[in-house]
């Protein structure tokens, strides 16, 4: 497989209004440059009270019709939030150099629009979206919500919700309520945070087939659930989980709580954060083969926000293995749940160099960003509250570390000091505008051609 940088973007630094629909809320996945709607320009709808309440996402979501070209997402904190799906037309001159209305979607404008629930306190917060390939093995692409404030199952507890995508008449169209996800009104599945604050759904990431059945997988984080040895209440050390897709009758449907750190959920694979206020699982990008060895991995931030702030990322290698039910701590990338000859992750972590930096609280892996075409991917790693040049209010700083694959791949713990290229900003750029979710130079985010 060939793969040549498109696009990689150490972007940030936006403030309102600029950030409307560029802000890079990470442009995840693996696409092709002939899908993208370039010169497309879409309308926010707009809102009355603080319009900078959009998340701003404009995602490249997948082929959620099936006709051949990806679509895009955009997403909208404010009120109850929503999510608007917008179909790519098939004629190039259809899509390029148009505008269009978001206000429009499901209406004139191809597509279909999915509100939150409403009277449910924070629901709409950190509304998050992401690919999700194609969960249920049915030939078409789908995509996955989250709203991490849902307080189904206590205060907070978090929802992600895999929505399946279809083809032709019966493709999505219109309006529609998270509330019908899993339903024959809406068929995917929704997944619940097990504890009140475990704020499941906060990111998620498409993982391709992780477990060699030949169905899509996916990645969800559920960053501030308490460690299992550790039920004090204010632990957050983070969870992160791998759900294995899965096709024809055995489908994911229906509602789903997301294992507690107990063995054994089936289809599930359960990762707990190291450590106090860890805060793993706040970022996630995966689908990409970082060593070589023809296995997808996963590059995941724990920005320790909820602790000491330090932060850190980890580089997490697949193995082609069936891990349904177990539990791996990353203390030591162990499995918890085998007494004997349990099951190791092959991994590295990468920390943060300063002590309140938050690293990792974005993250992303890209192309072959200093073309030494060796065909390996590079990571970006985001450090929201970095300061190294002293500013009064940090600026943030990104790193930008050179895949490594095969004898030479990365393990064990490494210094970004030593391990990354750094890129800060000019001036101290804090705007009060700013959305409190990610716009100084933390955000990052890649673009692979396959
Ligand atoms: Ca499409
Ligand atoms: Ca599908
Ligand atoms: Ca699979
Ligand atoms: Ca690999």
């Amino acid at each position: 497989m060939s793969k040549s940088i498109l696009v990689c973007v150490l972007a940030i630094l936006l403030s309102w209004p600029a950030v409307s629909i560029v802000q890079a809320q990470a442009l995840k996945g693996v696409f092709t440059t002939t899908t993208i709607p370039l010169k497309t320009t879409f309308n926010l709808e707009p809102h009355a009270g603080n319009p900078a309440f959009w998340s701003g996402a404009r995602q490249l979501i997948g082929d959620i019709d099936g006709n051949g070209v990806i679509d895009l997402l955009f997403l909208k904190q404010s009120g109850d939030g929503k999510a608007f799906l917008v179909y790519s037309p098939n004629a190039p001159t259809q899509r390029y150099n148009q505008t269009f209305d978001l206000a429009n979607v499901g209406g004139s404008v191809a597509g279909a629009v999915f509100a939150g629930l409403s009277g449910q306190g924070e629901a709409p917060f950190g509304f998050a979206g992401s690919p999700a390939g194609d969960f249920n093995g049915d030939g078409i692409d789908d995509f996955v919500l989250g709203m991490l404030g849902i307080d189904d199952n206590g205060a907070d507890a978090g929802h992600g919700y895999v929505i399946y995508g279809k083809s032709g008449a019966a493709r999505l169209s219109g309006s529609y309520s998270l509330v019908n996800v899993g339903t024959s009104g809406l068929p995917g599945v929704r997944f619940v945070g097990f504890e009140f604050d475990a704020f499941a759904g906060n990111d998620f990431s498409p993982a391709g087939d992780m477990n060699g059945d030949g169905v899509n997988d996916l990645w969800l984080g559920s960053f501030a659930a308490n460690h299992p040895d550790r039920q004090s209440g204010q632990d957050d050390s983070g969870f992160f989980y791998l759900i294995y897709g899965k096709t024809g009758m055995a489908a994911w449907t229906g509602t789903h709580v997301l294992p507690d750190g107990t063995c054994g959920t089936g289809g599930i694979v359960t990762f707990v954060g190291a450590a106090e206020g860890d805060a793993a699982g706040c970022s996630l990008s995966g689908r990409v083969d970082v060593d070589g060895d023809g296995k997808n991995d996963l590059l995941v931030g724990a920005d320790a926000r909820w602790g000491i702030g330090a932060g850190q990322a980890y580089l997490i290698y697949g193995d082609g293995q069936n891990h349904s039910g177990k539990v791996f701590d990353l203390i030591d990338y162990t499995d918890r749940c085998a007494a004997m000859a349990p099951a190791v992750l092959d991994a590295a972590r990468f920390d943060a160099i300063g002590t309140v930096d938050d690293a990792g609280r974005s993250v992303a892996i890209v192309g072959d960003a200093n073309g030494d075409q060796n065909d390996t991917p590079d990571l970006l790693i985001g450090a929201w509250k970095a300061n190294p040049k002293g500013f009064p209010l940090p600026g943030g700083e990104a790193y930008l570390i050179y895949g490594q694959g095969g004898m030479n791949r990365y393990e064990g713990d490494k210094d970004l000091a030593t391990w990354a290229l750094r890129f800060h900003p000019p001036s101290q750029v804090f705007d009060s505008k700013v959305r409190p979710r990610g716009t100084r130079l933390a955000s990052v985010s890649g673009l692979q051609e396959m």
